[in-house]
């Protein structure tokens, strides 16, 4: 067993001073909205206040991504929530609509280094929609605003550990 200890870093739970993007879907608003309102009091609990939290609504799950990009983009947030909520039908389009909006939410976090937490459910039925917003299941909205804010500081806390250490002193040939 080895019995050096490795410096440990993972980030708080505090959100009082971060400021909040989310953005929203209106199809399935039913879900959405609760899925939102989870997500708002997670923040609240954790101190953010309703001046720090703005919150964008898009038609659907597929336009998540360039509207979470976009607000990433303004520099003014800490951390993003992207919010959906996709139930398979008869047809593929359910694929394509999950697999292009994970991706899409992927690369907005990673083109622009600010955290995107995937709050988009995708279910195979109303009722698991439903138990996931606040029955059996919690309120994945809750988890993804907690989410948010450790993501949020973790990221602070690296952008400040990168720049404290020392640059390489450039070699005399
Ligand atoms: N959008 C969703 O957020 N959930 C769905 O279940 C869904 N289905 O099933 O079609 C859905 N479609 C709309 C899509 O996200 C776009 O808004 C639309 O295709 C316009 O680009």
């Amino acid at each position: 067993m080895a019995k050096i200890e490795p410096t440990q870093l993972s980030g708080e739970l505090g959100a009082a001073g971060m400021r909040f993007g989310i953005a929203v879907s209106r199809f399935n608003s039913f879900i959405t909205e609760r899925l939102l309102a989870a997500a708002m009091d997670a923040l609240e609990r954790a101190g953010a206040t309703g001046k720090d939290i703005d919150v964008v609504r898009v038609p659907g799950s597929f336009e998540l991504p360039l509207a979470s990009k976009k607000l990433a983009q303004t520099g003014k947030y800490d951390a993003l929530i992207a919010i959906g909520c996709v139930i398979r039908g008869e047809t593929a389009h359910y694929d394509y609509v999950c697999s292009e909006t994970s991706r899409g939410l992927q690369l907005a976090q990673m083109d622009t280094g600010v955290p995107v937490i995937f709050c988009v459910l995708t279910v195979d039925t109303l009722e698991q929609a439903i138990d996931r917003a606040g029955l059996k299941s919690g309120n994945k909205g809750f988890e993804a605003g907690l989410a948010a804010i450790e993501m949020g500081r973790l990221s602070k806390k690296l952008r400040a550990g990168a720049s404290a250490v020392p640059k390489k002193k450039a070699r005399r040939s």
